[in-house]
């Protein structure tokens, strides 16, 4: 075992990739079990707060954009359950884990969405801080996940585009317009924030994920770097942000800010959040909508299997 153990670390420690085939150390695996089936829980959940207005789309483009977001949610979470599969779990376990409140989702999820302005400010802010926090994992250790995140990335940015366009469509707009940009903004700002996870102090895993080169950064310098990235973009919109402390220190050549209300994060990430239980209760009922298709495709394959043992 020290052999393989050298083996692992030295891959590390030379920043290459740790592929599915090779020994690594239960904790690590676990860690990525546990943050890429957050991950994916998180993509797919995140199709809930958009799909609610896809029907409510106030024009013909604006819906084939949202459509094409939501479907590339979905894909992004099948690429993160086919990387957590590589680890030996199995999609349907994680999702039953889910459905039962055992996994969590990003905390984002847990916020309704009101207005069509929330379109686009979860595709400027909300993307906007998935590119922040998701870049650096294209440089993760785990092969299957760097990879996957290569991907995810690339449509992240379209997300993140397309919000913007919405709002610059918006604010350029009548007063009512540029008053459901503002009241969204407000609040989606803080729970924004809250995406890069508790602030370093109180962060129980990252100093080992970042040992094992899981996460290359920690949450409060990826929240700073967004905070630096979203208030010029604010400032282009002609929006502000709901923080009294938000200012330029030219000393830190970074804004400081205000500190996010970590009582409500936690609050949110222990199922007491708005929209929780109807987010969770959404997924159980179409995952036992879905139980026909599952049980077609496993009697397909299974009759696919027996036709190929009679040819052989
Ligand atoms: N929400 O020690 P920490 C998207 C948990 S999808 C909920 O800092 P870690 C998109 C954390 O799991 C966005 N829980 O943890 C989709 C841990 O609890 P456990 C999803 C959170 O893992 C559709 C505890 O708090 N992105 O972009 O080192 C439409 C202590 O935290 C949150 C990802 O999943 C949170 N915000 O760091 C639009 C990215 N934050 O597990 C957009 C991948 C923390 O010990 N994940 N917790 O019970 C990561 O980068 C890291 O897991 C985090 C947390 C930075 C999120």
């Amino acid at each position: 075992m020290d052999e393989f153990e050298a083996q692992f670390d030295a891959t590390i420690a030379a920043d290459q990739r740790v592929e599915p085939r090779d020994w690594m150390p239960e904790a690590y695996r676990r860690t990525l079990i546990r943050q890429i089936a957050q991950h994916a829980h998180s993509e797919i959940i995140g199709m809930q707060p958009e799909g609610n207005w896809i029907l409510r789309a106030p024009s013909l483009r604006r819906k084939s954009i949202l459509l094409a977001k939501v479907q590339d949610e979905a894909g992004h979470g099948m690429y993160l359950y086919a990387a957590a599969e590589t680890l030996g779990v199995d999609r349907e376990e994680l999702t039953e884990k889910l459905i039962d409140g055992k996994q969590k989702y990003s905390s984002i999820f847990n916020y309704p969405t009101l207005s069509y302005a929330d379109i686009g400010v979860i595709g400027w802010l909300v993307d906007g801080a998935a590119i922040c926090n998701q870049v650096p994992l294209c440089r993760c250790s785990y092969g299957p996940y760097a990879r996957a995140m290569i991907r995810i990335c690339k449509e992240e940015s379209f997300h993140q585009r397309q919000g913007y366009e919405l709002l610059l469509a918006m604010v350029n707009g009548t007063d009512r317009q540029r008053e459901m940009v503002q009241e969204s903004v407000n609040r989606f700002w803080w729970p924004s924030l809250m995406m890069f996870g508790p602030p370093d102090d109180d962060s129980p895993n990252s100093a080992q994920s970042m040992e094992w080169g899981i996460k290359r950064h920690t949450n409060d310098e990826l929240r700073q770097r967004f905070v630096d990235m979203s208030v010029p973009q604010a400032k282009a919109l002609g929006v502000t942000f709901p923080d009294p402390e938000l200012v330029w220190n030219e000393e830190r050549q970074a804004h400081d800010y205000g500190e996010p209300d970590w009582d409500e994060f936690k609050a949110v990430i222990a199922g007491s959040g708005p929209a929780n239980a109807q987010r969770v209760a959404h997924r159980r009922r179409a995952h036992e909508n879905g139980a026909w298709v599952r049980e077609a495709a496993r009697a397909y394959a299974e009759k696919q299997d027996a036709r190929k043992a009679v040819a052989a």
